[in-house]
């Protein structure tokens, strides 16, 4: 039977569903085929997990609103749209992601770096129609997105994965790179969810902010643990990916058991930065929990 928690969780993805329904195009008109690759990259089974955080920061503050949905709407257009771009040909050059053809396979390459510019432009724009905040936090949401997404964040991150392939890695420098290209977005998602109550006092927001950083390290050892582990099937993207791109990743330079002790220590970490929270942040100690056990 599902726990009250289970159903929380499900509780946040249908809400974020139902927004993203309203703000990206129905596929009609000239740019339909545009429109229908970006409804096929985000309709098309992801966890929502960032959504998930926005909710639940939000939650740990005590106010969700009417603005936690499109925020989280916002991170999750931010998601698939480097998701798009990961997987073409440029990137990492994979067709199949959630157990179906990524979109520059089942659209083409140009439809696919359009659907990505489209959702990302989109995810900026969801910002400006955030209800009764200051002018000055909803630049600082802006700001925050912005910076955590791009050159200083998510996309930096990318740089240095596509320069690092085949190459050696310190532990020091895999961090980085997974700091930026992983946990950026993370970041942005639980700290823009608590920022969006307009009530999270600077204490409440740094405590939110160092268990992001420990959940987005967390959730990228995982992710190797499984690219190692797990099947095609199971994960819905090519297994092994990693090695045959020759990637460096925390299971090869620490090896799966200090790997996954290492997931252990963050995943205690950002249960220990939530202790000035009551169980209004019961939700987030089950992300945490859910992002290093998850098996896809
Ligand atoms: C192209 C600018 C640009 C950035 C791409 C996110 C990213 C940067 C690349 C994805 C490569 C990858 C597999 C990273 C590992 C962590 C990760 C982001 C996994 C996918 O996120 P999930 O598991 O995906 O939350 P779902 O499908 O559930 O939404």
């Amino acid at each position: 039977m599902a726990t009250e928690l289970d159903q929380l969780l499900h509780s946040y993805t249908q809400q974020v569903d139902a927004q993203l329904e309203l703000i990206i195009p129905q596929a009609a008109g000239p740019a339909s085929k545009l429109y229908k690759a970006m409804r096929y990259s985000v309709f098309n089974g992801g966890k929502r997990v960032r959504p998930a955080l926005c909710f639940a920061a939000a939650d740990a503050i005590g106010a969700s609103n009417s603005n936690t949905a499109k925020v989280a709407a916002a991170v999750e257009m931010i998601h698939a749209y480097s998701l798009i771009h990961d997987d073409l040909p440029a990137m990492d050059d994979d067709d199949l992601r959630r157990g179906v053809p990524t979109c520059h396979i089942k659209f083409d390459e140009a439809t696919a770096i359009l659907a990505g510019d489209g959702l990302q432009s989109l995810a900026f724009k969801q910002l400006t129609e955030l209800a009764d905040l200051p002018a000055s936090t909803n630049l600082k949401l802006i700001a925050i997105l912005s910076d955590l997404a791009g050159c200083n964040g998510m996309v930096s991150g990318q740089a240095v994965d596509l320069a690092s392939t085949g190459k050696q890695l310190s532990a020091d420098e895999l961090d980085y790179m997974h700091n930026h290209k992983t946990g950026a977005l993370i970041e942005a998602s639980v700290v823009m969810g608590a920022l969006a109550t307009d009530q999270a006092t600077d204490t409440q927001i740094e405590a939110l902010k160092q268990y992001a950083r420990a959940i987005g390290l967390a959730f990228q050892i995982q992710d190797d643990i499984l690219d190692v582990e797990s099947s095609t099937e199971e994960l819905g993207k090519s297994q092994g990916s990693d090695s045959a791109n020759d990637k460096a990743t925390y299971t090869s330079i620490l090896g799966i058991e200090k790997a996954r002790s290492e997931a252990k220590r963050l995943y205690q970490t950002s249960i220990d930065t939530l202790s000035i929270f009551s169980t209004s942040a019961d939700p987030l100690r089950a992300l945490a929990k859910f992002i290093v056990h998850r098996s896809f």
